[in-house]
């Protein structure tokens, strides 16, 4: 069995959640905080047999857009570097850990 941690952009989220669980998949969502924008984002955990790892991956890219944001040069990562322009990074996607599991037990 494996556990893929799947971190999407929270305008993602609801679509990835939605087809994992139509194609049989269970989910949980967490909120979460990216370091770098310190922005709200989601991390899913879900647990899976090994052979359903990469129709998870297939379902979760086709549902999880890349875009660019501006971020603003007040971004708690650049206190005290100040750069002259806001500048652009690429946000969305998804960022997927595939994990093996021990154990798993429901009691
Ligand atoms: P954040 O840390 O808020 O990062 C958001 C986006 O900002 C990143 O998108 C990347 O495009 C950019 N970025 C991050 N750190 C940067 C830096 N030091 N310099 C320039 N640009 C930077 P993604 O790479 O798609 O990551 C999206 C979110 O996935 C991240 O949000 C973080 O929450 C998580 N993540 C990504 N890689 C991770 C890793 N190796 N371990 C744990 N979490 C990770």
């Amino acid at each position: 069995m494996k556990l893929i941690l799947i971190i999407v952009s929270h305008d993602d989220s609801a679509s990835v959640i939605q087809s994992l669980m139509k194609n049989g998949f269970s989910v949980t969502k967490l909120a979460t905080t990216g370091g770098f924008l310190m922005k709200g984002n989601v991390t899913l955990l879900v647990g899976c047999d090994e052979d359903k790892v990469q129709n998870a991956i297939d379902i979760i890219t086709e549902h999880s857009k890349s875009r660019t944001q501006i971020i603003p040069t007040s971004s708690p990562f650049y206190t005290g570097m100040y750069p002259s322009q806001p500048i652009e990074v690429t946000v969305g996607g998804a960022t997927i850990f595939v994990l093996d599991v021990d154990r798993f037990e429901k009691v």
